[in-house]
């Protein structure tokens, strides 16, 4: 990585870490009771702009001029390729945006600095569709501030054509595929599944477990063509890179373009993640984000949207009319899968590791 672009990653984790400090002006107990009250306010007409900032290859192609047609409403989309870049916009002072698509631990972050705005469920029809799995997940009780949107594991995407399905994260420290492999571009999944490799939480907080974390992953950077997210589906399609660690619906876009495309969860287990929708404080178009919320949780949206994007769809009623339904992960299954969760002040801690490893 160049020196210039290591120097605003590096500018971009301080300011993201200091802003982490910042919390809501209310209490807990003030604030659940502001945001039910608001909750129950109109919000009046439906806006005729919309404002989404997404990650990539996140909907159907259709799904945004379809809401527009329907809804004469005007979508503006924007896209990110990390929890930490749409934090640092939004805790740095962005306004504007409508909707965002935090997962688990960024909506906790969302909530603790006050950005994220309750949900006027009166205007939310089909919320009866979501499976019970995903109501009440435990970073936002009682869906006060969040709409659940996919789900997916980070594991490992392979060439079945080059390579045998690895079945553990020692693969990336296999000098037999130097410069073939790739991790992402995402602190918290590359430490997290060094974490996992030695059987610790891939939330730890505990400096022994983290620094053996940062040792095992720089030990396997000198193997790595890259730390690159979503953009790596180009390289596996090409044959440029072999093994990737990744997200499963990313990799299943990628194998409708080269069918040698496999995917794994390693052994020692991985993240298992949910994105939601969450309409910030600022959002000046909170009754069009609403529509777009009930929109998309109309069964046939939905299904639409998860086939395309090959993740999981938290919809019960969506996932029967889908082409290549995801499953909801097994009892077995959900052992070696865990959740992100906000790391609160030892974000800071994580981020130094992170620098250290990409400027290793
Ligand atoms: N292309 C969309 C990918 C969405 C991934 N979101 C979850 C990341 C968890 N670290």
């Amino acid at each position: 990585m160049h020196r210039r672009e290591l120097l605003r990653r590096t500018i971009a984790l301080g300011i993201l870490s200091a802003c982490r400090r910042l919390q809501d002006t209310l209490t807990p107990e003030q604030r659940t009771a502001a945001d039910a009250t608001e909750a129950a306010e109109p919000l009046g007409p439906v806006e005729k702009r919309l404002s989404i900032y997404n990650w990539s290859d996140y909907v159907a192609p259709d799904t945004i001029s379809n809401f527009e047609k329907e809804f004469g409403v005007k979508v503006t989309y924007d896209v990110y390729e990390s929890n930490e870049e749409m934090l640092a916009k939004l805790l740095t002072g962005a306004t504007g945006y409508d909707l965002v698509f935090p997962s688990s631990y960024a909506v906790s972050v969302l909530k603790a600095v006050g950005i994220a705005s309750p949900i006027h469920r009166q205007y939310l029809t089909n919320w009866g569709n979501i499976a019970p799995l995903f109501l009440d997940p435990p970073f936002d009780q009682g869906n006060a501030h969040t709409v659940p949107w996919q789900w997916g594991v980070t594991g490992l995407a392979f060439r079945s054509d080059k390579v045998d399905a690895p079945d553990s994260w020692a693969v990336l420290q296999d000098s037999r595929y130097r410069g073939k492999m790739t991790q992402m571009d995402d602190g918290r999944d590359v430490v997290g599944s060094w974490l996992r490799y030695r059987g610790h939480s891939l939330n730890s907080e505990d400096p022994a477990e983290l620094a053996r974390a940062e040792a095992d992953a720089i030990a396997a950077k000198k193997n790595l063509k890259a730390y690159i997210s979503a953009p790596v589906k180009g390289q596996l399609i090409s044959g440029d890179v072999w093994i990737a660690q990744l997200w499963n619906g990313d990799a299943t876009q990628a194998k409708v373009e080269q069918p040698n495309i496999g995917y794994v969860v390693p052994k020692e287990g991985c993240t298992i993640w949910e994105d939601s929708l969450v309409i910030p404080r600022s959002a000046p178009h909170k009754r069009a984000a609403h529509e777009f919320m009930n929109y998309i949780l109309r069964p046939d949206v939905q299904a639409t949207i998860s086939d395309f994007t090959g993740y999981g769809t938290p919809n019960s009623a969506a996932l029967k009319l889908m082409q290549h339904p995801v499953p909801y992960p097994t009892a077995d299954e959900l052992r070696r899968l865990e959740l992100q969760i906000d790391l609160g002040r030892d974000t800071a801690v994580w981020d130094q590791i992170w620098t250290e490893i990409k400027s290793a």
